[in-house]
């Protein structure tokens, strides 16, 4: 049977790594057409051309910069010169910097989260609502976090950010309400990606460390949840979904193994 995604026009914001690149790939296996935008064009060309050699019948890439509405704009354009309906966004784009106290924080990083994961949601949201509205059954899918629901120190900035997308996402939906537009936010806990990577300022072995001993979640695991939750029928809204991997029992209940050297 042909996947209900087969045809359907996907835009993905911060489709360059991660969960984005991957979810990319996953939504070509099930033959959708893809608008996939990010900062680093060069990352997004190759993703593009894997996801056309997986079985997505169009790919198209532009640069994106959520932090700013001109470029949001300019690629909402992009995307209309493609298409005048939308099946599904991907609000991807995001991250953290920085792992200070309030005390010792910076403001690039606290600007850059709030451009990022906030700001981004909104202007990206508003730019593709036109496409969107006329096309009962699309679905708006937010990327949250498990920080935006529990706090832990070092992530004022980062928790209150993903706190915002929460609150967005149950704004959309009641403003929505009656169009067909479903509006989701998926939630995921630790996941190696280039997440910690950014947090830390391409410290790597920093990095590394946040993961030692755990089995953490892929990108593939949240990107095979956004394909599912886009592929529910069109009466069925799943609006909030939480994702640990089994060793992270609470944001702070880490299970450790030992690790050898
Ligand atoms: P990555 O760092 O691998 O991916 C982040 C993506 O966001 C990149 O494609 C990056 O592209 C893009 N991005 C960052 N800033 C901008 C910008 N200004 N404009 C456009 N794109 C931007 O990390 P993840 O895949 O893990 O992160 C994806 C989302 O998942 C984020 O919202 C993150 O907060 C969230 N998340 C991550 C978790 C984790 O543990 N990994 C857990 C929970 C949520 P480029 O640099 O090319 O612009
Ligand atoms: C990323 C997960 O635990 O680093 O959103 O905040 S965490």
């Amino acid at each position: 049977m042909p996947s209900s995604l087969a045809s359907k026009w996907v835009l993905i914001t911060g489709a360059s790594s991660g969960f984005g690149a991957a979810a990319a790939r996953a939504f070509a296996r099930e033959g959708a057409k893809l608008l996939l935008g990010a900062r680093r064009i060069d990352r997004l060309e190759a993703v593009a051309a894997e996801c056309k050699k997986l079985g997505a019948p169009d790919a198209q890439f532009a640069a994106l910069d959520v932090a700013s509405t001109t470029s949001v704009n300019a690629f909402a354009d992009f995307a209309r010169r493609h298409t005048d309906k939308l099946d599904v966004l991907i609000n991807n784009a995001g991250g953290a910097k920085g792992l200070e106290t309030v005390a010792d924080g910076k403001d690039e990083d606290w600007e850059f989260m709030m451009q990022t994961n906030v700001l981004g949601v909104l202007r990206m949201t508003r730019a593709c609502l036109p496409l969107m509205v006329k096309n009962p059954g699309s679905s708006i899918i937010n990327i949250g976090s498990i920080a935006g629901r529990v706090a832990y120190e070092g992530g004022s900035a980062y928790c209150a950010a993903k706190a915002g997308e929460l609150q967005i996402t149950k704004a959309l939906r009641l403003e929505l309400s009656g169009t067909g537009v479903r509006v989701s936010t998926v939630d995921p806990g630790l996941a190696e990606t280039e997440f910690s990577i950014v947090r830390f300022k391409g410290d790597e072995a920093r990095a590394k460390k946040v993961y030692e001993g755990v089995e953490p979640l892929t990108a593939e695991d949240i990107a095979e949840t956004l394909v599912w939750v886009a592929s529910r029928p069109a009466h069925v809204c799943i609006d909030e979904m939480v994702i640990k991997c089994t060793d992270q029992a609470a944001i702070h209940k880490l299970h450790r193994r030992p690790v050898t050297q």
